[in-house]
């Protein structure tokens, strides 16, 4: 990936908070989520418009950053750092530098990087694909599945998914449900499913003898069941299980997955744009661990259609080798925000080929779930 395109000028940039409701409750061993209340940047070119998603939650469980303080922190720090580059022309490859002095706040960071990236290449008229270096034109679509009320519950929810065709199912895990969720969608499914768990850092070091008894179920992956401090703990698990470990959590930048890897933490990463500061960090991951032999696959933070047209377009890239969390619209919104929702083709969801990410945003419906808009000039 290099950066051959034209430097920007950036006018102004807008922060939208909009409120959408899940089509479902999403229960994960950290919270129960019925809504998502998303942080939006809408950034001004002379010659374009470009749109980024905050992938920060309601609350800070998943990691330290939630919704407000991600807006605050672009407002207080972020932004003026962008308004006071020198040289105004400004390409999206400088923006991370540009923002190092303030530490970690890499969901803020993200949505800033991806929207200014987004209006440079629409200014280009390149496509977001493209230029992070996709090679395919559909990438095979997965599905994350929430920690249900019963057992019952979780095999009809996971019969419908596998009727609507998605590539392979992930399961939530906690403590408690865990083996047995597995137990019965390998009975009721078959052992042709490609299947994988989550625990969003739910067990302990002592877990190792229980997470083994996943083994016999041929799981793709066992997702971060560690807190996301404890590299040492998964290196201990991953002697302990035949199941491939998986970070998530962990993997907040291209260094510490090749800590992560040089110390036996894990074998594979999911790779998440929001988590690790931008798409392009995210390429940067995908590169460390195609040189180290390590697969990647694109997981998913519960995106609109902006930042779900960007995960496909990372998801093509040549090392994704995993079936990622990206799942049609429909399965979280009844409405998405963009005019091109995705949707999901025998399995697979299809790269944006437009330029830019390559969505339109759905003006009307964008102002109906509006809750606030900021609006930040650049001072001439
Ligand atoms: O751990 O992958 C995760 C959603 C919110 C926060 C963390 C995670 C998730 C998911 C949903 O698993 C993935 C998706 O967007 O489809
Ligand atoms: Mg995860």
């Amino acid at each position: 990936m290099i950066d051959d395109l034209k430097k920007i000028n950036i006018r102004s940039i807008e922060l939208r908070r909009i409120s959408l409701p899940l089509v479902t409750p999403f229960r994960t061993s950290f919270s129960t989520e019925t809504h998502r209340d998303i942080l939006l940047v809408r950034v001004e070119t002379d010659d374009a418009v470009g749109w980024g998603e905050c992938v920060s939650g309601n609350e800070p469980l998943y990691s330290n950053e939630y919704v407000e303080g991600s807006q605050q922190v672009m407002i207080d720090h972020l932004i003026p750092r962008l308004f006071a580059f020198r040289s105004r022309a400004m390409s999206a490859h400088d923006v991370a530098q540009i923002l190092r002095p303030v530490k970690d706040h890499r969901m803020a960071k993200a949505a800033l990087e991806a929207a200014i990236l987004d209006a440079q290449l629409r200014e280009n008229n390149v496509s977001l694909a493209s230029h992070l270096g996709s090679i395919h034109e559909l990438v095979p679509s997965g599905v994350s599945v929430g920690i249900a009320n019963s057992l019952d519950e979780l095999v009809s929810t996971v019969g419908g998914y596998l009727d609507e065709g998605y590539a392979r199912i992930k399961l939530k895990i906690e403590p408690g449900w865990d083996i047995e969720p597995v137990r019965v969608i390998r009975k009721t499914f078959g052992d042709q499913v490609p299947l994988q768990v989550d625990a969003n850092t739910a067990f302990t070091r002592e877990d190792g003898p229980l997470l083994a008894q996943l083994d016999p179920f041929n799981l793709l992956l066992i997702e971060q069941p560690l807190p996301e401090d404890d590299i040492t703990g998964h290196a201990l698990i991953a002697r302990q299980v035949r199941t491939p470990i998986c970070l998530d959590e962990s993997i907040v930048s291209s260094q510490v997955a090749i800590d992560a890897i040089e110390r036996g933490a894990c074998s594979i990463v999911n790779i998440k744009a929001g988590r690790v500061g931008g798409y392009l960090e995210a390429v940067r991951i995908h590169n460390v661990c195609q040189q180290r032999g390590v697969p990647v696959w694109c997981g998913g933070m519960l995106e609109t259609g902006i930042g779900r047209a960007m995960n496909v377009a990372l998801a093509g890239l040549p090392n994704f080798t995993l079936t990622g969390d990206i799942s049609a619209s429909e399965r979280f919104w009844k409405q998405d925000i963009v005019q091109q929702s995705i949707r999901l083709e025998s399995g697979q969801v299809r790269l944006p080929s437009g330029s830019g990410a390559g969505f339109e945003i759905d003006g009307p419906f964008l102002s109906d779930v509006s809750t606030s808009t900021i609006r930040l000039r650049s001072e001439d």
